[in-house]
């Protein structure tokens, strides 16, 4: 791009602008304020354009290190403006970038920033939209910053398994201090203009166009001196108790970590900006960010934000998809029952600011669910409140409670969230269909029910979907969408809409029992059962689990749900001890190896957590921390020796590969069956709703890390030694793969056949 200025090609730009350039994609577009406009000073404006979100390509570096190179030279621009096109300041660095070692000739985004930074003219930064990673770093190499009042700002390079590179760790702290920064920059969290403001990162505010804002600031600020603004030779503000701040950082830092490198590395690099001339932090920070980038969890985390992006844009094999389904609009949904997870919709749905209708079928457990939500949403529009955002509780109409399905006759939308009962859920789907107009989505949250069978009693199946929403439901942000066999791409296309509009991430599943989530879990969990009957500890368990990354292992995990939701499930299906005919061997149902253990701690009233024991004792029922109960210990031993089972040392690794491999397995059969449509959907699913490490990648990325080879030859090895579980015999997908040359993640949905697609 020249810097000779041209007339406008034909974007219209309304006055005080004056445009030089065409906006085209990929490049910083130059624009400069006609003097007479604004008066006495020029004010350049380098507006920031790769759509959607200006993320830096190597063309866009490029093109803004020559504006602002120009801008420095030209005598008739007095002061700088940097925005992004479209309302968006920047998401950062292009992450696409970061696998390209070959950089040619471009300029490092740091090196930009260098220059924006030594600038003598002052700089500003218009942020509106986003300001994320290198997109604040820029904004940080600015003298000043403006921001619009519904912008969000952050580095959240840490949740890409690498650390801010462009010397955001070095400038923050000048500017915030080392409390804030290491908040911000080990946690990678979002924030609002209005906390921006508070903590000092941007100098104002404003609620209408912050472009124009920032023009007029920078004219006033076109004869001020720059210098005390760079925040390169600033110095970090100091704290007379800083050594005990960064000790109690680092803990908090490592307790939340569990083996992921990059908050530590975080850490030290905001740490080194306290000890370090700027220059020298700069090659710290340098050095820590190609340390992380070279990492696997850098790889996994990348994969990851890519998967779960990906699962926007769904399509099935009828080739339906966002371009052939519009979703229809939601304002007024209505939900069936006010338990945990009724509640918990509620809340997302107000959130969204579509109304609703929250329904219960008695007085007593009205008036709770109507508490219990006032109770959450107040605690909601708190919480937003201190970001500077607003949830409107009480507004007239937005929010009402009832009795009578006659209330739900205008409603757009109902999501049932009743108990996993079958015929309980008929019930409730046979009056909707009678009640609600017939254009109404009718959802289920059900967690593993079949869709078919609730539609079929309804008048119209194809408006039935499931909305499978994860535990509590305002904070979860997974979304299992569940397509039946008579689902409208209508339906999907509302539900992940809806999904989108409440924060969720959604995926689209096919139809089966436990649908993706939960059935990748039964083989999981078996193993966990069948390796205590063998001779681990619950915690032995745990602690390895924990140990891969996952915040809870399964055993804890089991004692904080409630061991007996499951074994009430299985004893109405006549599954259980006392339930099953003599001649049943105890340890196998139907031929298959079965772990009756849970429903022994059941019938003896442990129920977990809320009964104070569990597969661990707590101090009182409702107890959150875990202690080993010796108890249990004793009643492990006494059933191995009622049941002749030799007991033997069971290393970390054979925990870890039988619970890992075997949920690994299932997720092949799952793609098999096309109840996902692509690993990166399981993936997503388990890292969003499962505790899945995030830096692992998700289960079937970690088994592509770790070689299928290596994951088939585990589980033969497995599944000879034990023939009674067939959920170790190795999928044929897995085999296929391997006899294939163990493609990439990338290319497995293409080599599992399209017959037995669901979706
Ligand atoms: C960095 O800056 C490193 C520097 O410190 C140092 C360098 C030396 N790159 O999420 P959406 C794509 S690291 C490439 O659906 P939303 C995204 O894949 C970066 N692509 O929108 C999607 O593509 P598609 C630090 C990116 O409104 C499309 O844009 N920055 C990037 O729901 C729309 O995205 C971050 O970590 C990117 N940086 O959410 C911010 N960002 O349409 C990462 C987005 O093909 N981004 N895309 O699927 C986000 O968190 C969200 O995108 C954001 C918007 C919240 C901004």
């Amino acid at each position: 791009m020249s810097l000779a200025l041209k007339p406008s090609l034909g974007v219209a730009i309304p006055p005080p602008f004056t445009q030089y350039s065409s906006l085209q994609t990929d490049r910083v577009d130059w624009e400069s304020m006609a003097q007479y406009v604004l008066g006495k000073a020029a004010v350049a404006v380098i507006r920031i354009c790769n759509p959607p979100l200006n993320t830096f390509s190597a063309k866009t570096l490029l093109a803004l290190q020559q504006e602002v190179k120009h801008a420095n030279i030209d005598p008739t621009v007095k002061a700088v403006v940097i925005c992004g096109a479209n309302g968006k300041f920047s998401a950062g660095a292009d992450i696409k970038m970061f696998s390209s070692l070959d950089r040619g000739s471009t300029p490092s985004l740091g090196s930009v920033i260098d220059l924006i930074e030594k600038s003598d003219k002052p700089m500003v930064a218009a942020i509106e939209g986003v300001a994320f990673g290198g997109g604040l770093e820029v904004a940080l190499g600015c003298h000043y910053r403006i921001a619009h009042v519904q912008a969000r700002v952050g580095l959240p390079e840490v949740t890409l398994g690498i650390l801010p590179g462009a010397g955001g760790t070095q400038r923050l702290p000048r500017l915030i201090g080392i409390p804030a920064s290491l908040d911000i920059i080990t946690t990678g969290r979002h924030i609002w203009a209005a906390e921006a403001l508070k903590l000092g990162i941007i100098d104002e505010i404003v609620e209408e166009n912050t472009v124009e804002a920032a023009i007029r600031f920078a004219e006033r600020m076109s004869d001020h001196p720059v210098g005390l603004h760079r925040l390169c030779s600033k110095q970090i503000p100091s704290l007379p108790n800083m050594d005990a701040i960064i000790k109690e950082a680092l803990v908090k830092v490592k307790k939340q970590a569990r083996g992921y490198l990059a908050p530590e590395m975080c850490f030290q690099a905001v740490v080194a900006s306290l000890h370090l001339p700027f220059e020298e932090g700069l090659r710290k920070e340098r050095d820590l960010f190609h340390f992380l980038l070279s990492s696997g969890q850098a790889k996994a985390l990348q994969y990851a934000f890519f998967a779960q992006r990906n699962m926007e844009k769904w399509t099935l094999p009828s080739g339906a998809s966002w371009k052939t389904a519009a979703p229809k609009p939601i304002q007024r949904a209505a939900v069936i029952g006010l338990g945990t997870m009724g509640r918990g919709i509620v809340v997302s749905l107000m959130k969204a600011k579509i109304a609703v209708v929250a329904m219960e079928q008695d007085k007593n457990n009205l008036e709770q669910g109507r508490g219990a939500v006032m109770a959450l949403l107040d605690r909601e529009a708190l919480r937003m409140q201190q970001s500077g955002q607003t949830l409107d509780v009480h507004k007239p109409g937005l929010l009402h409670f009832t009795l009578d399905f006659n209330a739900l006759q205008d409603v757009d939308l109902v999501i049932e969230a009743v108990f996993e009962d079958m015929a309980l859920k008929k019930k409730i789907f046979h009056k909707l269909s009678t009640v609600c107009k017939p254009e109404a989505f009718l959802c289920t949250n059900t967690s593993c029910l079949d869709i078919d069978e609730i539609a079929a009693v309804t008048r119209h199946p194809h408006q039935v979907i499931g909305t499978h929403f994860f535990s509590p439901a305002h904070v979860m942000k997974l979304l299992e969408v569940i397509y039946g066999q008579h689902t409208s791409p209508t339906a999907i296309a509302t539900a992940m809409s809806l999904g989108k509009a409440m924060g969720k991430i959604g995926v689209v599943v096919g139809n089966c029992f436990g649908f993706v989530g939960n059935r990748l879990l039964g083989p999981f969990r078996d193993q966990a059962h069948f390796l205590i009957e063998e001779g681990s500890t619950p915690e032995e368990v745990d602690q390895a689990l924990e140990g891969f990354g996952f915040k809870m292992g399964p055993f804890q995990v089991s004692d904080l749900a409630g061991l007996d939701i499951g074994w009430r499930l299985r004893k109405e299906q006549g599954l259980t001890g006392a339930s099953l005919p003599l001649s049943t061997p105890p340890r196998k149902r139907g031929g298959r190896r079965y772990s009756p253990l849970l429903d022994f701690l059941c019938e003896k009233g442990r129920y977990g957590q809320k009964t104070g024991k569990g597969w661990y004792q707590y101090d009182k029922p409702g107890g959150r921390v875990p202690k080993s109960d010796p108890w249990l210990h004793g009643f492990l031993a006494d059933y191995r020796n009622t049941y002749n089972i030799t007991t033997r040392t069971i290393t970390q690794d054979e925990i870890l590969e039988r619970c890992l491999y075997s949920l690994v397995n299932e997720g092949f059969q799952i793609l098999s069956d096309g109840i996902a449509s692509c690993p990166e959907a399981i993936d997503t699913i388990y890292i969003n709703g499962y505790g899945w490490p995030r830096h692992r990648g998700g289960p079937m990325f970690y088994a592509s890390e770790v070689g299928l080879s290596v994951v088939l030859a585990k589980l033969q090895k497995y599944a000879e030694a034990n023939p009674d579980i067939p959920s170790l015999q190795p999928s044929p997908l897995l085999r296929k793969l391997v006899a294939l040359g163990s493609p990439p993640v990338s290319e497995w949905s293409s080599l599992v056949g399209s017959q037995n697609s669901k979706l």
